[in-house]
């Protein structure tokens, strides 16, 4: 498979190759995109060197398949291209996600929806991953009628940036910085830009991909989305009103047989889920599972996953190993 990584240097797409290599995707021809002033970089990849390569470079090499994290102006401006010379692009940025003529998809959900006239795919935003991941197979058994979110999300989700200003605190170094105001010991309620109804971007993506993924405008979404200085993942409280009542026993059950999520469940051990331990796994993790008692049919979850592999380059290289097994690439 000729495969080209295009943001190839960038945190996200440092750990696509990492998942990619972990996964041992067949790959027959590797090019690493990122922007004019990487171009001739080397990046490692399964024990080998490879120069970054120009953007056009990468088209004209006509690869199967394009993963992007790479940001919403190049993937709007070069995933079109790529998609002309026949490959298909699985785009980690916001650009096409609520594009009514795109996919957004979660393997474990939907994957089946995918065509081989799919050239333009896109993977959603890391916490609506996680989230979906969780509350897809409870959807399914018991309606979801109306979700409020808040979640704490991991320093990576800001950048490479950011991530440094933190070491940077903590080591009493100089850096450039990301925030103008100190990340470590702080919580700060701005992931992305605000909009016009003073939610930010991140919290609309809360709001909108969720249904599109779960294929169902009716349900009510409201979210907050902070930032917080850890680096292990992203973690969401979330509280779930269903159509109908639900059994907390089945509630436990379908979660723990679903593919892609643990439960750690067991309050009386300390045993639940924290971005400490979630840090490097694919999986979506699920607990204090309780039933709302200030409302009927209401449940409150807490989700934790690592944003930067389930929420991000594992989700995307998962859709490509599911259009190489269905014959779609
Ligand atoms: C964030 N979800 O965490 C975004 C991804 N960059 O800010």
């Amino acid at each position: 498979m000729r495969i080209a990584i295009v943001g190839a240097t960038g945190l996200v797409g440092q750990k696509i190759l990492e998942v990619l290599e972990e996964r041992n995707f067949p790959i027959s021809e590797l090019y690493p995109v990122a922007s004019e002033k990487s171009v001739g970089k080397e990046i490692d990849f399964r024990g080998k060197k490879f120069k970054v390569i120009a953007i056009k470079d990468a088209i004209n090499l006509k690869p199967q398949i394009a993963i992007f994290s790479a940001g919403g102006e190049t993937s709007l401006k070069w995933a079109p291209e790529f998609a002309n010379v026949g490959t298909t692009v699985v785009d980690n940025s916001s650009a096409w996600r609520m594009d009514e003529s795109k996919k957004l998809i979660v393997p474990e959900i939907n994957a089946a929806e995918l065509t081989g006239n799919d050239k333009i795919i896109a993977n959603p935003n890391c916490s609506t991953i996680q989230l979906v991941v969780a509350l897809a197979p409870l959807h399914k058994r018991y309606k979801i009628k109306r979700l409020v979110i808040s979640t704490y999300q991991s320093i990576t989700g800001t950048g490479i940036k950011a991530v440094r200003q933190l070491e940077a605190e903590r080591s009493g170094k100089e850096v450039e910085k990301a925030y103008p105001f100190e990340i470590d010991k702080n919580c700060i309620p701005h992931c992305d830009d605000f909009t016009e109804n003073g939610y930010t971007k991140e919290e609309m993506k809360l709001v909108n991909e969720p249904r599109k993924i779960l294929n169902d405008d009716s349900i009510k979404i409201t979210a907050t989305a902070v930032r917080v200085p850890v680096v292990g993942g992203h973690s969401e409280s979330v509280n779930i009103e269903f159509e109908k009542d639900f059994d907390l026993k089945e509630v436990r059950k379908i979660l723990e047989v679903t593919k892609g999520i643990i439960v750690q469940d067991d309050i009386k051990n300390n045993l639940y889920p924290m971005p400490k331990y979630s840090h490097e796994k694919d999986e979506v993790f699920v607990g204090r599972i309780r039933r709302d008692f200030s409302n009927p049919n209401t449940l409150q979850l807490w989700i934790v996953s690592d944003n930067l592999r389930k929420g991000a380059a594992t989700n995307a290289v998962q859709i490509a190993e599911f259009l190489k097994l269905n014959q779609l690439i």
